[in-house]
């Protein structure tokens, strides 16, 4: 875990010493240090403004108690997040979580992974994140209103269409938006953007839904362009049923890839012929049932307990889409034994840092989240330019700029590797070029955050 920039440790020790129970957090800042290890040769200036120190640091965490009553007329108590991360270039963007293992750790990690990947859409959007320990699944759609209408009574203090923005995460979809959009606007009796993520009738934008999934194969393309290979013809394993898997797995079918397996956290399917993805959707995002559901419709395919194992199928094509940490160094080697030629993030940080590195040793194309996920987060920013506008563009068009929006994402953690000396290496190209842009709006504004 050492640095060879004795600058760098030091502004790390300080961070473990700030942040010592926050794993995550410290994980997703030591790959951005790591990687910027050539920044500091090369220009002084940011160092001499103090701006690693700084980014290091959240401008705001908020955090709140959210109490609502359930069905059984029962009082529940979570605990809401906010981390208004940094603002250099634009209001605090990015989702909120609701799931059980959400805690400072893991808004803080995703804020700050936010601030990188926001900066590599061209967009101006800074980073921010939230979200609660509640759990909607099995909840009903009553309570899961009643909570969200308790968490935004506190979130809409601190937001604002032109302060922080926030979106959709992990169990936060289509029907927690509404709700949170509904109470804002009771609250503030103000109807504006708010929130992205929105329903198409109340201000939303086409292609959110699919967005991310759609950027991550839009990315993953570029990535075997430049090795003169497609999705064409390929087996692609997908971690993850949710909204980013299902709209992966829409995109590659579509680019002539066959998606073999889907998991949710309670196991994966198996099904060699290509999974039917409209019975996917309606299981999933109709039904909110599990995925072994999917079997007792499709005998041919197959169910297994525990996620893992997903990473055990041969396929071409991986693409992580459920949660961080789910692919180790094992299942990394299981992945590239098994033929595995690319592996892309749709999830925020899945790849542990040994598999990260196991996977670059071994020349396998790496694709990772920041860079590859952007789409959804490139797309909200799009659903605010619409909002402001007040006008609403076709799916065409939306689908069009996130597609060259992919590309240029691409090009320019591809362009930031060769300039710093790592060609190829896109890990270390998407947090040099995130960073260089934040850091000079930073050292422009001045020091005061
Ligand atoms: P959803 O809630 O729609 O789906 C999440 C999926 O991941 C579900 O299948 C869920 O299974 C599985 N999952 C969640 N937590 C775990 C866990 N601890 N272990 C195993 N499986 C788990 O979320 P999204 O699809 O929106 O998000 C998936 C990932 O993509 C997250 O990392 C998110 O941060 C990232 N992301 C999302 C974007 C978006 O626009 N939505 C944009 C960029 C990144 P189960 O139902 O059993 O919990
Ligand atoms: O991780 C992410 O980029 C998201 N969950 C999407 C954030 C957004 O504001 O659309």
């Amino acid at each position: 875990m050492s640095f060879k920039s004795a600058y760098l440790q030091q502004v790390y020790d300080k961070v473990v010493q700030r942040n010592e129970n926050e794993p995550e957090f410290l994980q997703a800042v030591h790959e951005v240090l790591e990687s910027l290890e050539p920044v500091v040769e090369k220009r002084p200036d940011l160092v001499e403004a103090g701006v690693i120190e700084r980014i290091v640091e959240p401008e705001r965490l908020i955090m709140f108690r959210v109490s609502w009553v359930d069905d059984q007329g029962k009082v529940q108590v979570n605990r809401g997040y906010r981390v208004q991360f940094n603002s250099a270039i634009g209001p605090y963007k990015g989702g909120l979580r609701f799931h059980p293992s959400v805690c400072a750790s893991v808004i803080k990690f995703l804020g700050f992974e936010q601030i990188f990947k926001n900066s590599l859409t061209g967009l101006p959007i800074g980073g921010g994140k939230g979200g609660s320990d509640f759990d909607p699944k099995g909840k009903s759609d009553m309570e899961v209103m009643r909570f969200c209408q308790s968490f935004m009574t506190e979130l809409s203090k601190h937001i604002g269409a032109d302060t922080d923005v926030p979106a959709g995460d992990i169990g936060v979809g289509g029907r927690e938006i509404g709700f949170l959009f509904g109470q804002y606007k009771r609250l503030r009796n103000e109807y504006t953007g708010i929130l992205t993520g929105k329903g198409i009738p109340y201000g939303g934008s086409l292609v959110r839904t699919e967005a991310t999934g759609y950027g991550l194969c839009y990315f993953t393309r570029e990535m075997l362009a430049s090795k003169n290979d497609s999705f064409e013809g390929k087996k692609v394993v997908i971690s993850g049923s949710g909204n980013v898997a299902i709209y992966a797995a829409e995109k590659a079918t579509a680019m002539g890839a066959t998606v073999i397996a889907l998991s949710d956290s309670s196991g994966y399917i198996h099904d060699p012929n290509g999974v039917n993805l409209e019975l996917i959707k309606q299981l999933k995002e109709v039904e909110r049932k599990r995925i072994s559901e999917y079997v007792k419709q499709v005998p041919s395919a197959t169910y297994k307990e525990g996620c893992r194992g997903i990473w055990t199928i041969p396929c071409d094509i991986a693409l992580p889409c459920a949660t961080q940490n789910e692919l180790d160094e094992n299942d990394a080697k299981i992945l590239i034994d098994n033929g595995c030629i690319a592996i892309a993030e749709g999830a925020n940080m899945p790849s542990t840092p040994e598999a990260v590195a196991y996977i670059q040793a071994k020349g396998v194309l790496y694709g990772p989240a920041k860079a590859a996920n952007a789409g959804g987060v490139a797309t909200s920013a799009l659903e605010m330019s619409q909002n402001s506008i007040r006008m609403s563009w076709t799916f065409e068009e939306v689908d069009k700029k996130l597609d060259d929006i992919m590309v240029n994402i691409y090009k320019a953690a591809y362009e930031a590797s060769k300039e710093y000396g790592v060609e190829g290496d896109l890990v270390a190209g998407a947090n040099i070029a995130g960073f260089i842009k934040v850091a000079e709006a930073m050292k422009a504004q001045g020091i005061a955050y």
